[in-house]
């Protein structure tokens, strides 16, 4: 019998390349990719848009509701720049993405992101604000940072991260 598999968060700043590397990941390992900013605006849970923030506005227990079932069963690797209101018993491993700043800048210029919320990203990114995030939110020996400058880091994020799934068991 194939036991319960793993439940994997990929946080980082926006443009670390958390969904680049879920994609990836989900293709090696047949995990199931949900990207939380999709699934809120697909959803709708959210509490209409900030336009300071040029975002959407969380709502975290429609999101937390949505997803509880499905966690639950394990299998999910859980895309999403933010990390302290999911309830810590879904995770099994928590992937913070890091990127150096000036090659984050330039991702996020490409990406047509207005002067604020380039800067607040670029800052958040510069603090280490998500990793600080999810140490404080998860047992220390699920957090891991790994870094995002290149393509081949990707490649190499995927494959260490494709081990882990493989060799992971309850
Ligand atoms: P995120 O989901 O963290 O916002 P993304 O996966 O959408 O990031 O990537 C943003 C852009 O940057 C996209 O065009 C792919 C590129 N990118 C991401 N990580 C990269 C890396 N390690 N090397 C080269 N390009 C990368």
């Amino acid at each position: 019998m194939v036991g319960k598999r793993p439940n994997i968060l990929v946080t980082g700043t926006p443009g670390t390349g958390k969904t680049t590397t879920a994609t990836a990941l989900a293709e090696a390992t047949q995990l199931r990719h949900i990207n939380i900013g999709e699934l809120v605006k697909e959803k709708n849970l959210h509490d209409g848009w900030d336009d300071e923030l040029d975002s959407y506005i969380l709502n975290e227990d429609l999101v937390c509701d949505e997803l509880e079932d499905v966690m639950e069963n394990g299998g999910n690797i859980v895309d999403y720049h933010g990390c302290d209101f999911f309830p810590e018993r879904w995770f099994d491993y928590v992937v913070v993405l890091q990127t150096d700043n000036t090659i984050l800048y330039d991702r996020l210029t490409r990406r047509g992101y207005k002067e604020s919320k380039l800067t607040n990203n670029v800052e958040s990114e510069i603090f280490q604000v998500l990793l600080e995030e999810a140490k404080e939110s998860y047992a220390e020996d699920k957090v891991i940072a790994l870094k995002s400058n290149t393509i081949e880091d990707i490649d190499s994020n995927v494959a260490t991260l494709t081990d882990w799934v493989r060799n992971w068991s309850i």
